[in-house]
Order: structure tokens, then sequence, then C-alpha cells
């Protein structure tokens, strides 16, 4: 087929498309099966029949590689794969802690700039969270993975504002599943969440205890402000399979029901240096921390990672 050489194949398998392409069209990218999923519900034009068709592959082929493009920018080799659930059978565990190297800092206040009578003048800064050498909120994830545990799709993950900061701080998600936000305040916050980068969810929350629910469909880094208080901050990761454990408050993770084999687990945590201040006096915060260890699990077995930083 002119035009489209760059597609080597695709496969439609209920509502998702696989389609594989060369690496040469990435420039260096590996070869790779992209989940479109999501991505059909969005765009209902592209059909199952339209596939079948030289423009139909062009549509699709196009915004694979604006979509792959953006992921790849920012997660690195973390971009959306295919991922088939069903029952593990004899599945291993990693388990393990995030450390922190050395003192760790005491983090100045951050000032609060509206509403000061409800939500007091400043409040801690919580980039870092640090006890007894262990980091709470890092997020320990399984870079890739083909095929594993069931996505809870009924359940749903928690989050609110609460005295006026983002309670948890950090979430991780499954894109596409549940997130519903709470206002626990008497007073107006806003829950404004980009995406590595690309606003996908915008809404306030005036009243009491009013509830929002959205699913955030793309995966990547989850920013996550409110409009209406410069202070705020949380964050999110999102991604396309369910391996993954935002640390506790000693640090430590475990990610369950794993298949044996071996993979690229990932610890992201958000960096608590602040670089500058924005136009509004929001705080940024320097680039994230992203590591990464190979770890092989063992069918029944628990394998052991920490990491560390500083
Ligand atoms: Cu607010």
């Amino acid at each position: 087929m002119d035009g489209v050489s760059p597609i080597k194949k695709i496969v439609v398998k209920s509502d998702r498309i696989f389609v594989q392409y060369l690496k040469e069209v990435l420039g260096g990218l590996s070869t790779r099966i992209y989940d479109f999923k999501w991505r059909i519900r969005v765009d209902t034009r592209i059909s199952k029949s339209k596939i079948q068709s030289q423009e139909g592959v062009k549509a699709i082929m196009k915004k694979v590689l604006v979509t792959t493009l953006v992921s790849a920018m920012v997660l690195g080799a973390g971009v959306s794969f295919a991922y088939d659930e069903g029952a593990v059978a004899n599945g291993g565990k990693i388990t393990g802690q995030i450390k922190f190297a050395g003192t760790a800092p005491k983090l100045d206040p951050i000032k609060v700039q509206k509403n000061q009578d409800f939500c007091g003048n400043s409040v801690a800064a919580e980039g870092l969270q640090v006890n007894g050498g262990g980091v709470k909120f890092g997020v320990v994830y399984i870079e890739k993975i083909a095929a594993g545990k069931a996505i809870d799709r009924a359940g749903k993950t928690d989050l609110a504002e609460t005295k006026c900061v983002f309670r948890p701080h950090v979430i991780a998600v499954v894109k596409g599943t549940d997130i519903s936000i709470n206002n626990d305040d008497t007073i107006l916050h806003n829950i404004n969440i980009s995406i590595d980068g690309i606003q996908r969810y915008n809404k306030g929350q005036p009243k009491q205890n009013q509830i929002l629910v959205t699913k955030l469909r793309n995966v990547g880094v989850a920013d996550m402000t409110c409009d209406s208080h410069t202070h705020m901050k949380g964050w999110g990761v999102v991604l396309d399979h369910p391996y993954f454990s935002v640390s506790n408050d000693k640090g430590e993770f475990s990610i369950g029901q794993v298949p044996a084999g071996k993979y690229n687990l990932k610890m992201w945590h958000e960096n608590w240096k602040v670089k500058n201040l924005d136009d509004d006096g929001r705080p940024i915060y320097d680039t994230a921390i992203l590591q990464t260890k190979e770890v092989t699990v063992t069918a029944g077995g628990t394998a052991s990672v920490n990491f560390e930083i500083k």
C-alpha cells in the first residue's frame, strides 16, 4: 500500500486495534504495538470497516504517531502497550522501600494567597515526605507488561480537597478507571489536571461535599492544581496496567500477582526542589525523578528492590 508503508500489521480485536509499525518512522524507537482501546472511543469515525481502506489506515496511523510521540517524549519507553487481563496463576510479588540518602532537607512552607481565613497563611510543602529514612509518595510501577491481573474497573480512586490541600497528595491509577473527587471544604476549589503538559480536566467545585467523578484516559504524569489556590498541588501517575504501588509512610511498596518474568521496575518521585515561581506565585518544581531497576520475579516468590533518592 503506497503512502502507508510504515505500518507492518493491523489487528482488530474486540474494541482494540493493534498497530505495528517500523521504528524508522519514530527515529529510533523500537517497533511496538500500540493499544488503541480508549482512542477508538474518542474518534468513533474510525470504524472497523474503515481499517480495510487505505484512507482509514492513514487516519489511524496519523493519530497513533501523534499520540505515541507525545507519550514517548515524556515517559521514555513507557508508552502505552496492549495489556491483556486474566487470572495470574502462582504470581510473584515485588516489595521494597524508597529511601532517602542522608538527612532530608527541611522544606519551606508554601504561602497561601487566598482564603487565608480558612486555609491558613501557609501550608506545609509536601514535595518530600521522609519518615525514618523512608520516602512516602513515590510511585513504583512495572514499565511494560503485556498480560496480567485484571484491572479493577468497578472500583474507584478517591481524591479530595481537604483543608485546602489535595488528599492524597499522590495517586496512581489505571487509565479509564473512575477517580472520585470530593470537596471537603466550605470554600470553592477547582481541579485542573494536565497530563504531560496537556490539560485533560478542569472543573470547579463551589460546594462542600460536591463530588466529581472523572476518568483519565492518557498514560502519563498528571499534574493537579487548583486555579483558586496557588499553593495547591497534587500528582497522579496514569498507567495502562494495574502493576503499581504508591509508597506508604515508611516508603514501602508492594506489587502483587506478578506473572513470573523479568521486568523493568520504575520509580517516579515528583521532586521537591522549587526552581522558580510562576506569575501567580505558584511554585515550579524541578524535573521529576525517574529511576529504573531490573527485577526478576519467580512463580510464587518475592523479589525485593530498593530505591534511593537524595
Ligand atoms: Cu483550591
